[in-house]
């Protein structure tokens, strides 16, 4: 991508409205305009990023045997007086009503939607487990939307749903999705901490929260101070085995929130519990018959009997996520992207763009680069370095190509590792070999 170009409507002045970094950087860094209160446009450097991580999460999804399909973000009223949430579900739900007078809303979450079109396809014990999700726009009316794409109104979720035809089921459902969130954040470059959450009126032990570590978190954390070294990195996982143990060696390891329940386990932990604020990027639940027995979603079970089908939700932050990743990995000078979901993987900044030298070196490399299907943006501006440097910076991308005259002269341009900060020169030759790897 040439940025002579390119639509990146950079700030250099701080918005006064953001009172937190990632807002503020995703602001200045083109990513985000404000629509209305919680509402967003995604910007071309925004799309980018959150398509990143849909996509890893998508393919974690797909990993552990769960089916893409995709739900309208319009739906019945209907639906929702049968389960019963159509009235509880109060303000937050944005209510439409169309030109026949028909009650619709937008959704805030799809449990109904999921368990209407399950209800009519599967009616036998033998058809489950299922398990479906989908990477959908939501709409929450909160009173209080805020720091920026974190608290939105409108904000995209995937959202998963399982389908088992008893607790053992259902556990293993619950099982897999947790073990694949701790991979999926893990990808995204973030230590995400599953927390033990209010289960509902289900009780039990099957609801966590995954939150992310943030002073400027809304959520009050505590948590065993090894769960920081634990990592399945590199870990091959059969979804299909019995994951049981794995979990509990992850549920053991710290506490959750400020309940009573957990001021025991807290003090247990005793000089290996630290505490602070996070960002809750997941949130998965058991949920048993709860929509299931009102709604009427059966299945014939292997006695002949009619059973409600067991459920589970399981939700993840997209388009939060992006502003956690940032509060998560920044700098004084800008955003610094975790390689996996970073906009651009190299920046080729031409420091003089008038110099026939500079322009065809750069181009040059610019040309390789894309031929090995590098996602790379071109800084091609005639415009000071001081500014093409601070732009990069800000926006982040992982590793800095940088031409200059001086450098050229003897064969030679600079590669800057964004995170670092470390500047190396090398031949144009030697900074291709050592991106492509
Ligand atoms: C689980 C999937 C649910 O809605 N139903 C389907 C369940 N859970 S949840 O916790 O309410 O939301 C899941 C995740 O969505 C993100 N989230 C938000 N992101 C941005 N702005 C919001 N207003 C917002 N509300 C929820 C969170 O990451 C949450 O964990």
């Amino acid at each position: 991508m040439r940025l002579s170009r390119y639509f990146l409507p950079t700030l250099k002045e701080t918005p006064a409205e953001a009172q937190i970094v990632s807002h503020r950087l995703m602001l200045r860094a083109g990513m985000i305009r404000q629509a209305s209160a919680g509402i967003y446009s995604w910007l071309p450097l925004g799309l980018r990023v959150l398509r990143k991580i849909e996509q890893i999460v998508r393919e974690e999804q797909d990993a552990l045997g769960c089916h893409e399909m995709l739900m309208p973000t319009i739906q019945s009223a209907d639906l929702w007086r049968e389960s019963g949430r159509y009235d509880a579900y109060g303000p937050e739900m944005l209510r439409i009503r169309d030109r026949h007078d028909r009650d619709l809303l937008y959704g805030p979450t799809n449990e109904e939607q999921i368990t209407e079109i399950v209800r009519a396809a599967v009616t036998s014990y033998r058809q489950l487990p299922k398990l479906l999700y989908h990477i959908q726009w939501k709409f929450r009316d909160e009173v209080r939307p805020r720091f920026g794409v974190m608290r939105g109104r409108e904000f995209l979720m995937k959202d998963a749903y399982s389908f088992d035809l008893d607790l053992a089921g259902a556990r293993q459902s619950y099982n897999k999705m947790f073990i694949s969130y701790l991979r999926s954040f893990e990808r995204l470059g973030l230590k995400a901490i599953p927390m033990r959450a209010e289960s509902g009126p289900i009780g039990g032990d099957m609801s966590h929260e995954f939150v992310i570590l943030a002073d400027t978190g809304e959520s009050e954390i505590a948590y065993h101070r090894d769960f920081l070294n634990l990592s399945l990195a590199g870990r091959s996982i059969d979804f299909e085995a019995d994951l049981q143990p794995l979990v509990d060696s992850y549920v053991a390891q710290y506490a959750a929130t400020d309940e009573e329940r957990d001021r025991a386990l807290e003090a247990s932990l005793g000089d290996n519990l630290i505490t602070g604020r996070g960002i809750e990027v997941g949130h998965i639940f058991y949920f048993g018959t709860k929509y299931a027995r009102p709604m009427n979603a059966r299945v014939t079970a292997p006695d002949g009997e009619p059973t409600d089908i067991q459920m589970g939700s399981y939700g993840i932050g997209v388009s939060r996520l992006v502003g956690a990743i940032i509060e998560a990995s920044h700098d004084d000078a800008g955003i610094v992207w975790p390689k996996s979901v970073a906009p651009f993987a190299v920046a080729v900044i031409n420091l003089k763009a008038t110099d026939p030298d500079c322009a065809a070196a750069s181009e040059g490399l610019y040309r390789s680069l894309c031929d090995a299907d590098i996602d790379v943006l071109y800084d091609d501006r005639d415009e000071r370095p001081g500014v093409k440097f601070a732009e990069m910076d800000l926006i982040g991308i992982p590793w800095q190509v940088i031409v200059g005259p001086k450098g050229l002269r003897a064969g030679l341009v600079e590669l800057k590792d964004r995170a670092t900060g470390e500047r190396r020169e090398m031949s144009a030759e030697a900074v291709l070999s050592a991106l492509l790897k």
